[in-house]
């Protein structure tokens, strides 16, 4: 029997048989399983849990709980303003009623129920697919909008924080860890350079109180969304190993840098990188028409930064994991993460040279939210 069957065998009730346990999903952080039984038990998805990444699993599975319980319980009050065939994930429990199993040599791993008659959204092809994606997003933060972020743990410190992420990119720029930069490399060091300045504006923002921390998904992009295989609407949002305490504004501005980067996060087309104007109008216009409530007017007013700082702060972790060896990022070949960071920084310079007509959809997008 192999580990996962194994680990399998300790989900599953008295009574209930395995038939078969296949990998699962294109996720590159977790192992996925899905384990199909026996009769008519339900199928359901096994995870070992990388620990490289997430160091205390048992923390994240604790901020699981908790959002689980509380969207559940949301979800049979009748005044909840959502669609009704939202699903949330639940964890399926241990025989022995834990959250997780250890395996003998120390994996770890969690079940959780599988998501039926959907699947998660690769690619955009139109803008109702923009639009859902938003939407998803919305839902998630309507529903954890009066959910005190206090209760979750932050299992990933440091994680949106870009004053750490300059501090680590200086220390790895040190002449001893790095050799003579080539044409990319230089763009990419005047690039940081030319915005170091302005990069912890919504740090700065949280610290004047003028951003409240709330509860974030942490991964919004497009492939963490599942949509219906028959009407193609979201149904669920699903990765929530990165749910933790932060500003909404993140959230945000990272799905808008997966939605409406045409070309993706893959291309080495750099020149063809461009912010579409109309995914982002149509992302917005989902997300706000879901959580309209809990958007403040002080959100607002830092919107345009958020959407310009997360592809900044992406392409810096990139390019500061490529100066260091590529310790974070799977790669595929060796400028792989260089080359990342180049689109994520072009996104960035289309992000600037299109303020005007971002911050008009912004202002669209406000002011049809004060009629909501
Ligand atoms: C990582 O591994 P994945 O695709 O879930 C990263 C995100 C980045 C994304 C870019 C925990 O997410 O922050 O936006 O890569 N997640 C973590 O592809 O660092
Ligand atoms: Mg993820």
């Amino acid at each position: 029997m192999s580990i996962s069957e194994q680990a399998a065998e300790n989900f599953i009730r008295q009574f209930e048989t395995i038939d078969t346990v296949e990998e699962h999903g294109r996720g590159v952080i977790h192992d996925t399983y899905l384990v199909r039984l026996s009769g008519q038990a339900d199928s359901f998805i096994l995870q070992r849990i990388n620990t490289q990444v997430f160091k205390q699993p048992e923390l994240i599975m604790q901020n699981l709980g908790v959002v689980c319980e509380h969207v559940h319980d949301l979800k049979k009050r009748a005044d909840l303003r959502i669609d009704s065939d939202w699903i949330m994930l639940h964890i399926i429990p241990t025989r022995d009623n834990r959250d997780f199993f250890i395996d003998p040599e120390g994996g770890f791993w969690r079940a959780l129920s599988f998501i039926h008659g959907a699947k998660p959204l690769e690619k955009i092809t139109d803008l109702d697919n923009a639009r859902e994606v938003g939407r998803a997003l919305g839902i998630f933060h309507h529903l954890t909008s009066n959910l005190t972020p206090e209760l979750l743990h932050d299992t990933l410190p440091g994680f949106h924080n870009i004053e750490l992420y300059l501090s680590k990119y200086d220390q790895v720029l040190s002449p001893e860890f790095h050799g003579e930069p080539n044409e990319s490399e230089n763009f990419c060091r005047q690039f940081v350079e030319k915005r170091r300045r302005w990069a912890p504006v919504l740090e700065n923002g949280r610290k004047h109180n003028k951003l409240q921390m709330r509860i974030i998904h942490g991964d919004p992009k497009i492939n963490n969304v599942m949509v219906d295989n028959r009407t193609g609407k979201a149904v669920s949002i699903i990765d929530l190993d990165t749910i933790k305490p932060g500003l909404v504004l993140y959230d945000i501005g990272d799905c808008l840098r997966s939605c409406c980067n045409i070309q993706g996060e893959e291309t080495r087309d750099f020149d063809a990188v461009q912010f579409d104007l109309g995914r982002c109008e149509a992302v917005l216009s989902g997300y706000m028409g879901a959580a309209h409530e809990c958007v403040t007017a002080r959100d607002f007013d830092f919107l345009f930064d958020a959407i310009r700082l997360i592809p900044f702060e992406l392409g810096l972790r990139f390019y500061t994991d490529f100066l260091e060896g590529n310790r974070y990022f799977k790669i595929s070949y060796p400028a792989h993460n260089l080359d990342r960071a180049m689109v994520q920084f072009r996104l960035v310079e289309s992000i600037e040279q299109q303020e005007e007509s971002i911050r008009a959809i912004i202002e669209e997008s406000c002011q049809s939210c004060r009629k909501m």
